[in-house]
């Protein structure tokens, strides 16, 4: 059977059989494969997850079921009428299921696709206000969510601590051989790796809460409408208890980055402060009432946080011999790991500024 066919009998599976069904390639996320699907006059997204990251599916699924019956509740008790542009719908099986496992093993879901709705992976600081406000607004819709805590999809994912062990191993392992050329930034995560597991520490010590998270506030998981305001907030995969500092760094590492995730040039790439200022105004507007001092006091760092995490992430995984990004070519994770650092360092030389930004903005 040809892929295409192959696509079309998982479909089938959630909507049914159509002749008339067409599939295309969708987004690019660095983890799962998605679809646009159309079919009897209606669009649907198809993803196949990646179970070699996220390794209990049912359980992410579970996840995502409760997340957005949650929210959906609470945009009905609101008397928010175009609920279906608002909160994911996912679509089950014709067996009620909430994926569908195929016979080379392989999950699969089926989610309504958002009408008019579009994503930026570069934004103003008007839209950054309004992503900060929808962010803040997520974690207090969910804030409390009857019944047992989520599951962590990931275990361990925003942990620094856990991922400077993965990190120190693979360095260790040097499976590829690619260390030698790369030694100069090796020191550089070791030099700031004690200042970035604070946040683990503040936890055991009690200071710092776990909340429910998105913990994967990328600039292009907020959807926005034709009029650019905010639909909703997608990619619900790793929604799970974290610490709120880790979802505003990471907002900030990918929507003030003046340059591209994986930006060649470096120096295209610095900390825009007008969008990191609008992000902490929209966020802080909806989450002030919710957070304690720490987290307040703790935000920036978060964006350095969550930047030194993403650049330990991608230079692991290139020191590991690229087994877990998908790459455009070879070099991409080193050319992912350097451009994450340089922003780090605009970072750091901006933290100040930063730190005042962000207790003004929560009047303090
Ligand atoms: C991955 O697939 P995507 O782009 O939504 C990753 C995030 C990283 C991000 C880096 C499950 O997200 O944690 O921050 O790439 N997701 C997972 O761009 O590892
Ligand atoms: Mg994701």
């Amino acid at each position: 059977m040809d892929e295409m066919n192959k696509l079309k009998e998982i479909v089938s599976q959630f909507i049914g059989d159509d002749a008339n069904t067409e599939i295309k390639p969708l987004g690019k996320g660095h983890i799962n494969d998605s679809y646009k699907v159309v079919s009897g006059g209606k669009e649907y997204v198809l993803q196949r997850i990646n179970h070699h990251i996220f390794k209990n599916v049912p359980e992410l699924q579970n996840n995502i079921h409760r997340v957005t019956g949650h929210i959906r509740e609470k945009l009905e008790a609101l008397g928010v009428t175009d609920i279906d542009r608002r909160v994911l719908t996912l679509i089950p099986t014709q067996e009620g299921a909430l994926y569908y496992q195929d016979n080379a093993g392989d999950y699969w879901r089926v989610m309504d696709f958002i009408k008019d709705s579009k994503s930026y992976d570069e934004i103003n600081p008007e839209l950054a206000y309004r992503a900060g406000m929808a962010f803040g607004d997520f974690q207090k819709m969910l804030a409390d969510l009857p019944g047992e805590p989520l599951f962590e999809t990931i275990p361990n994912f925003h942990n620094m601590e856990a991922r400077l062990k993965t990190f120190r191993e693979a360095v260790e392992a040097n499976k590829a051989g690619r260390l030698n050329q790369v030694a100069g930034l090796v020191k550089e995560i070791e030099d700031r790796a004690e200042e970035m597991c604070k946040a683990e520490k503040l936890h055991r010590e009690g200071k710092l809460p776990k909340r429910i998270n998105h913990c994967d506030t990328k600039v292009n998981n907020i959807l926005f409408d034709n009029d650019d305001q905010v639909l909703c907030v997608v990619d619900l995969d790793t929604v799970m208890p974290g610490y709120v500092l880790s979802d505003f760094g990471d907002f900030i590492r990918t929507g003030a980055n003046t340059g591209a995730e994986d930006d060649r040039n470096l120096d295209n790439i610095s900390v825009d402060l007008d969008i990191f200022e609008a992000y902490a105004k929209g966020y802080l507007k909806n989450a002030a009432s919710f957070l304690s001092d720490v987290e307040i006091e703790n935000l920036a760092f978060g964006a350095k946080l969550l930047t030194y995490m993403q650049t330990v992430r991608f230079f692991t995984d290139y020191i590991d011999g690229d087994t877990y990004y998908k790459i455009a070519y070879p070099e991409h994770n080193l050319v992912r790991t350097e451009a994450q650092f340089k922003l780090l360092q605009s970072l750091e030389e901006n933290f100040g500024e930063m730190q005042r930004i962000v207790k003004e903005a929560a009047g303090k």
